[in-house]
């Protein structure tokens, strides 16, 4: 993608990151935008994936006059052990955050913490039930201790399957085992990725991928499903309830603090600290109004989904948010933080704070979360940020104006709620075509695209189409600025859409949480097909990454294209040096496990792919339009 230089405005769609991008310029900040022009152009090789730095008879680039790499690899082979590579990064990040949601729950059960509690106790007895552990007449910490057992058993190599392969409708787990893609164990299948991947192992690219399609699966439905399912049962399951978006939730008059990152085994501490009356005092006696906590990016979806937290932006909204200068403290577990936030914050009096030994930044102090120092860890956190409020410089303080109200919390249980208990409304409004279909728009921002973009209008053009829109990631904090995420929203909406969301009193675009969360989208996927009594790939569904960068969004798209969903994504992996694998990505899955990727630009352009794709479902279905 060539990159020109670009003018603010073109920068962002949005007004709060206009007025800090100038503030930027004006404080000499350098954000992701100057330094994708220092980047820019890309080398072409990287682009296409036909560098190959798998071992030190390399590196091999792939060209006419060398079509082939030292050991022999072709260019598909090469982009093929690539490809996998970068969708092991994704697997495994959300999966490690699995994990640790796993050492949690295991550490409550075994009252090894007293910093963690099981809040939804109706969730875990029924997923306990659900994993056939055993419930009746039990302790809740003796089914929980089981149940820890079972996740854990989903990560390793003694099962078949994982755990929540019983979500899966029939007919695709039937397809998968055709295929040999079901998934094992969430680390059995990262591990056997690298492994594939060695000099001299998997020498077959489209063999290669499907283990990609495999690997990508337990990320879905494993370590990202297993990550959702443990965070409502320790923070609860989340319900519908108010929030605000956009810088304007910085507070000029109080100390602020932004939580960033993923897992909201940190946040959740940070927010119960930051509530307590002594803090709130000692903010009072170093001359702050209060304390405010804002999320950025997933971590903020969580806290917002659950407890109404405001959220201060999107990826891009990162560095910008701490040009404000009213930021007193950025404290982060892992994944999208960029090392840039530390420099950043050195220009004004941010302090960075990690909390992750396995996410370290230079020059960031690290105050070490476990699993039973949570609350201490969380109080010494927000006490840092209350002494830097004095630090604060006034004079260098502009903080956006107009946060934007939203509605959020609408997980599976919640949207069943909604509709009364049963999944039947929603397959009856499909089937009378009022709701045409449903798209999730989830996934990232990248500098490459003006912010948001595609992300705005890709949702904007769904719902006018009778598409319900369901966004988690980064994406929710666009549609929110936008004004979509409340039920007012339904004005925008085509008439089919707006007479269902109305009387159900939602919006038609509805926040389902964090990156994890998109399992959600896959469990509710699985239970339109079971109630219909078809494969998740028969159904007027698709997903899409308009604006996506990161290894995860990559791996999100493959666990949903290999459950059967038709993923648009705004621009290719880099895959195209190969035309095995984008031909298979972009075509030869769809006779595989029936979807397969899309790649369009333009959101208006995307809108229609989409609409295609939903059209061609519903004939399937013999549903009229
Ligand atoms: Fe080159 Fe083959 Fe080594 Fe890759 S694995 S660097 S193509 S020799
Ligand atoms: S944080 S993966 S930029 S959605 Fe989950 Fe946002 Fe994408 Fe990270």
């Amino acid at each position: 993608m060539a990159i020109q230089k670009k003018s603010i405005e073109e920068k962002s769609i949005w007004e709060d990151a206009h007025q800090m991008l100038r503030k930027a310029e004006r404080d000499g900040v350098e954000t992701a935008w100057d330094r994708l022009e220092q980047q820019t152009p890309h080398c072409s090789f990287g682009e296409g994936g036909i560098c190959c730095r798998i071992c030190t008879m390399g590196p091999c680039r792939i060209s006419k006059k060398a079509p082939l790499g030292v050991c022999g690899a072709d260019a598909d082979v090469i982009v093929a052990r690539n490809f996998g590579r970068f969708l092991a990064g994704g697997a495994a990040g959300h999966s490690d955050h699995g994990r640790d949601c796993i050492e949690a729950f295991y550490a409550v059960a075994h009252g090894e913490t007293e910093d963690y509690q099981i809040k939804d106790k109706e969730k875990m007895l029924r997923i306990a039930a659900e994993l056939g552990v055993e419930t009746a007449g039990r302790e809740l910490l003796e089914v929980a201790k089981d149940l820890a057992y079972e996740f854990q058993e989903s990560f390793g190599t003694r099962r078949e399957t994982v755990a929540f392969i019983g979500r899966v409708p029939e007919k695709q787990r039937e397809s998968w085992k055709k295929l040999g893609i079901m998934p094992r164990g969430v680390d059995r299948e990262i591990t056997e990725m690298m492994h594939r991947t060695h000099m001299g192992c998997d020498n077959d690219a489209a063999n290669t991928l499907l283990h990609g399609a495999r690997m990508c699966l337990g990320d879905g439905w494993a370590g990202s499903m297993i990550a959702t399912e443990i965070s409502d049962i320790l923070f609860g399951t989340p319900s519908p309830r108010k929030a605000q978006v956009n810088l304007g939730v910085l507070k000029a008059d109080q100390v602020n603090l932004l939580v960033h990152g993923h897992n909201p085994i940190v946040s959740e501490k940070i927010m119960e600290a930051v509530n307590e009356p002594e803090m709130i005092a000692l903010a009072k006696e170093k001359g702050a109004a209060g304390i405010n906590l804002a999320g950025l990016c997933c971590t903020g979806n969580e806290l917002m989904m659950r407890q109404g937290i405001p959220m201060a932006g999107n990826h891009l909204m990162t560095e910008l948010a701490i040009v404000t200068g009213a930021v007193e403290l950025i404290v982060v577990d892992y994944q999208c933080i960029m090392p840039s936030l530390v420099q950043v914050g050195n220009c004004y009096h941010t302090k960075m704070i990690t909390t992750a030994d396995k996410a370290r930044f230079t020059g960031a102090e690290h105050v070490k979360f476990a699993m039973d120092n949570g609350m201490e860890q969380a109080r010494k956190v927000v006490r840092m940020a209350i002494e830097r409020y004095p630090m604060r410089n006034p004079d260098r303080v502009e903080i956006p104006e107009n946060p934007v109200d939203i509605v959020t919390g609408f997980s599976n249980e919640a949207l069943l709620e909604a509709l009364g208990g049963t999944i039947t409304p929603l397959v009856d409004a499909i089937k009378a075509g009022k709701v045409r279909g449903a798209v999730g728009i989830v996934g990232c921002n990248n500098p490459k695209y003006q912010h948001d973009y595609c992300n705005v209008n890709l949702a904007r053009e769904l719902i006018k189409k009778d598409i319900l829109v369901i966004v988690t990631g980064c994406v929710t904090t666009a549609a929110g600025k936008a004004g979509l995420l409340v039920p007012e929203a339904i004005e925008q909406a085509g008439p089919g859409l707006k007479e269902i969301c109305g009387a159900l009193g939602i919006p038609p675009v509805i926040h389902m949480g964090s990156c994890v969360d998109n399992a959600r989208i896959l469990q509710l996927a699985a239970l339109l097909a079971n109630e219909i009594g078809v494969a998740i790939s028969d159904l007027p569904l698709a997903a899409s990454s308009p604006e996506w960068y990161s290894e995860k969004a990559a791996t999100i798209g493959t666990y949903a294209v290999a459950s059967g969903i038709y993923t648009h994504l705004g621009h290719p992996p880099n895959i195209t040096g190969s035309p095995i694998v984008t031909n298979l990505a972009l075509g030869g899955l769809d006779d595989l496990v029936g979807a397969c990727f899309g790649i369009e630009p333009d959101p208006f352009k995307a809108a229609d792919m989409i609409d295609e794709r939903i059209k061609l479902k519903r004939k399937g279905l013999g549903l009229s339009e």
